[in-house]
């Protein structure tokens, strides 16, 4: 079998919903058509949506490998290695991309890639972490421990979404970036997760060590390999057997978030506008994202904070959804009869 060596590798976080995977799409448009690229993908729930995105895109030279159900930094040990010793033996790539989960911690991450069994088939390369310039300007998030560390890890961070901001957030992002110490590589302005493929080949800083390394203890347990999971969450079943108007659902939380997964038939078919409504209206929602079924198309649906955008779609093997909220007593039945209620009969 043929050795794999040094294979440049990328880290990319941010919050949820930041533009990660679009980041990651506009990067796979620009691909030399002769390379062949990894990407290994972490959601915090446990329905692949991300997953469905990329394979949807998916060009020649491309191999994607989801880890869902919680974040790379609590799988950093065994499921990352596994993942990717899978991964880069299917696709033996010239570039591998890594898109961790908006929950993820990368401390463990990177020391994985930089200490582990897979460190000589990686050659680490800058981790790029994307903000939301107008979150540098909301103390919650500014100061939350895993915003901080993302940033603090990053040696190339990139300011996304910058046309929704304001042009004083974008000043106070300006200036917040320039003095965080030690001084980022570069720092970057965009749109559309618009990257400039010439940052992956940046160096990374192998001396960057978390803020805040046992960040993953705050639910009050352990952090370590025999109890590790301040999440708790089902395994999500390969091929569910899904029956019309009975979806599949799945549960997880962990971090002070609180998600459901569903898979649905592909006969159940929705009602597209019912759907909006519906998804539209839960204040303490911080993300939802999903494919669907509305007929003859289908659409990707994306809802960050309360904006909820649509686009068309090829993905229509099924119709799935991830909800993440803070409320810890989130009725996901009655979510999931509010969900039936948007059926085309
Ligand atoms: N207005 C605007 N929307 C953007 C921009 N970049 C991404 N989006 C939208 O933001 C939403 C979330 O983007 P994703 O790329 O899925 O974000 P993510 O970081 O991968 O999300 P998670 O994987 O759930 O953490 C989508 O609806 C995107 O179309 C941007 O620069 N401006
Ligand atoms: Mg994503």
């Amino acid at each position: 079998m043929k050795r794999i060596e040094n294979v440049p590798t990328n880290l990319f976080t941010g919050l949820l919903g930041v533009g990660k995977t679009t980041a990651i799409l506009d990067l796979v448009g620009k691909k030399p058509g002769s390379e062949r690229w990894a990407i290994l993908v972490n959601e915090f729930g446990d329905v692949p949506i991300d997953q469905a995105v990329f394979e949807e895109r998916a060009v020649d030279g491309i191999r994607i490998r989801e880890v869902a159900g919680g974040c790379l930094c609590c799988t950093a040990g065994v499921s990352l290695q596994v993942a990717l010793t899978l991964l880069l033996r299917e696709a033996d790539p010239d570039r591998l991309l890594i898109e961790m989960s908006g929950m993820g911690h990368p401390g463990s991450v990177l020391f994985t890639l930089r200490e582990g069994s897979l460190s000589e088939a990686i050659d680490l390369k800058a981790t790029l972490c994307l903000v939301d310039p107008r979150d540098v300007d909301e103390p919650e998030i500014r100061d939350s421990q895993i915003f901080q560390d993302q940033v603090h890890l990053a040696d190339v961070l990139v300011a996304n979404k910058v046309d929704l901001a304001e042009p004083e957030e974008v000043d106070a992002f300006d200036r917040w970036s320039t003095s965080l110490y030690p001084p980022k590589g570069a720092v970057h302005k965009t749109n559309g997760g618009e990257i400039d493929p010439s940052w992956l080949d940046l160096d990374t800083d192998p001396l960057r060590v978390p803020l805040f390394p046992d960040l993953h203890e705050l639910d009050g347990h352990q952090h370590d390999e025999h109890a590790h999971h301040d999440h708790a969450h089902d395994e999500v079943e390969d091929d569910p057997i899904l029956e019309a108007g009975k979806p599949y659902r799945s549960v997880n939380e962990g971090y002070g978030r609180y998600a459901c997964g569903w898979i649905f038939s592909p006969q159940d078919v929705f009602d597209e506008e019912e759907l909006l409504m519906t998804l539209a209206g839960d204040d303490d929602v911080d993300r939802i994202k999903g494919a669907f079924r509305i007929g003859g198309d289908a659409i990707l649906l994306n809802r960050t904070g309360s904006k909820i955008e649509t686009r068309r779609t090829a993905y229509a093997r099924d119709s799935r959804l991830e909800i993440i909220t803070r409320r810890a007593d989130t009725d996901w039945a009655a979510v999931e009869r509010d969900l039936l209620a948007c059926l085309k009969q």
